[in-house]
């Protein structure tokens, strides 16, 4: 399948900071992890990173009519983005949203997400292996 990963604010930063939380690893780390085990699941994966909102909008929209399905990891947009949560319903792309931690055991604020509202299932505190089962869903 043609697969579009989204990552939001912030995760171009995964490996300088909070390594107790996000891990040691770098965020290259990370798009390789997801380029190689597309490539072992035999899916066609594009990567995009940005840490604006309306970038995030925009490349969702572009989806449209040529991916598949959607793996985002919205980050803090998360918890705070009507317009991603809104691009995604308008594009209608099976969606499956992935975070490093586990959202539900850390801030209060964390535990709400706008993506859960669409995505087919969320994928949360598995680190990096999450972005692989998420690929494994549309398999
Ligand atoms: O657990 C996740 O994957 C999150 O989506 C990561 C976001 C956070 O705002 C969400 O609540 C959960 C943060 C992205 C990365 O933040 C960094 C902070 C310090 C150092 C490096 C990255």
């Amino acid at each position: 399948m043609k697969l579009l990963v989204i990552n939001g604010p912030n995760l171009n930063m995964l490996g300088i900071r909070e390594p107790d939380i996000y891990g040691k690893q770098d965020f290259a780390s990370l798009e390789a992890y997801i380029r190689s085990s597309a490539e072992e699941l035999g899916h066609a994966v594009t990567l995009f990173q940005s840490n604006h909102e309306g970038e995030i909008v925009d490349i969702i929209q572009s989806a449209y009519g040529v991916f598949d399905g959607i793996v985002i990891n919205p980050a803090a947009y998360t918890h705070t983005s009507v317009a991603i949560l809104d691009a995604l319903k308008a594009v209608g792309i099976p969606t499956v949203e992935v975070h490093l931690s586990d959202i539900n055991e850390r801030e209060e604020f964390r535990k709400f997400s706008y993506v859960s509202m669409v995505a087919k299932k969320t994928i949360c505190g598995l680190g990096f292996e999450g972005y692989r089962k998420a690929l494994e869903y549309f398999a």
